[in-house]
């Protein structure tokens, strides 16, 4: 395989961070669309979103701590939100918060410095742009530049990561276009799409697949039960949420992810494991517990 790909697959574990205006409720990164927030509160969010919780050289050191090699952070999810400097393509971006610091840069920068490969999740499926649902065209030519500038303004990063084209089955997400805009400006980058447990995913045509899995099936099935490709990373979330959620005590054990962790690896794919931050882009005392657990078993692990 290409070099970047041997490099990822070397890296073996990663963090993948849920974070954005949703955390404020801290009910999910779904919330808005199964609560139906009102366009009001959501405003309310936006206004309120300072991020003065957020040091990603923290959240790297954490990382690297707990033995990950690689952080995959979302730049933008379903919401729309971007938490970095759309340079006048939209308005609602972090620019445009009382934040105003382009956290995305923070993250890659922090990144570079430690030799951890920052990966930029980034949706396809948009729930308050105007054009998703009636002028697709025009949406994907926004996509493909809010993709663009995650290409051109952060240096060489280490890929993307996809989520969404599972939204719109039969759509014609032009995807040769959009990779290869990819491709001429990043060739190093990997290109991820998140297939989930279902074969939905396939719409998304990766070059690497990443499973969403919660029920521990490794390999993607064909109707007849043939493996259909390769799992190149498998993800999981520490509890039961992707973004943060106060009701969600339900945490798999320390034992549990490093299991998960293990089987991963054993077959060959990548293991990236969620956290999701605080409203303001802080990390729970229950994450921290957890990742240094974690961090313990790796090391010793990288010891015998
Ligand atoms: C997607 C997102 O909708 C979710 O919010 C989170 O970001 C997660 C990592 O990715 O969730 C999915 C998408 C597809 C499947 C499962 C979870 N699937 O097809 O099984």
């Amino acid at each position: 395989p290409a070099k970047y790909i041997a490099d990822f697959e070397k890296r073996g574990f990663g963090m993948f961070i849920h974070w954005g205006l949703y955390s404020q409720l801290a009910q999910g990164e779904w919330t808005m669309n199964l609560h139906h927030i009102s366009q009001e509160k959501y405003n309310e969010l936006f206004n309120n979103f300072t991020a003065e919780d957020f040091d990603a050289k923290k959240i790297v050191a954490l990382a690297k701590q707990a033995g990950m090699k690689y952080v995959t952070l979302t730049t933008r999810h379903h919401d729309g939100f971007s938490l970095y400097d759309t340079r006048g393509l939209t308005d609602y971006d972090v620019m445009h918060t009382p934040c105003d610091r382009d956290l995305v840069k923070e993250f890659v920068e922090a990144c570079r410095e430690e030799d951890i490969l920052p990966i930029l999740y980034h949706t396809t499926l948009d729930w308050v742009h105007p054009d998703f649902d009636n002028d697709f065209d025009a949406y994907l030519e926004y996509l493909s530049k809010s993709v663009e500038i995650l290409c051109t303004h952060y240096g060489k990063i280490g890929g993307l990561w996809f989520d969404g084209n599972w939204s719109k089955r039969d759509a014609d997400w032009k995807l040769d276009e959009f990779y290869g805009m990819i491709r001429r400006l990043q060739p190093d980058a990997m290109i991820i799409n998140n297939t989930g447990l279902s074969r939905q995913g396939e719409a998304g045509h990766p070059e690497l697949d990443s499973v969403t899995f919660e029920q521990g099936q490794a390999t993607p099935m064909d109707r007849e039960g043939k493996a259909k490709y390769i799992t190149a990373e498998m993800c999981q979330t520490m509890n039961r949420h992707w973004g943060i959620a106060a009701h969600d005590l339900d945490y798999k054990s320390p034992r549990q992810m490093i299991e998960r962790l293990c089987h991963a690896r054993k077959v060959g794919a990548n293991y990236l494991l969620n956290i999701g931050l605080t409203g303001q882009g802080g990390v729970t005392k229950m994450t921290e517990a957890l990742l240094e657990v974690i961090g313990q078993w790796t090391a010793m692990a990288k010891d015998s």
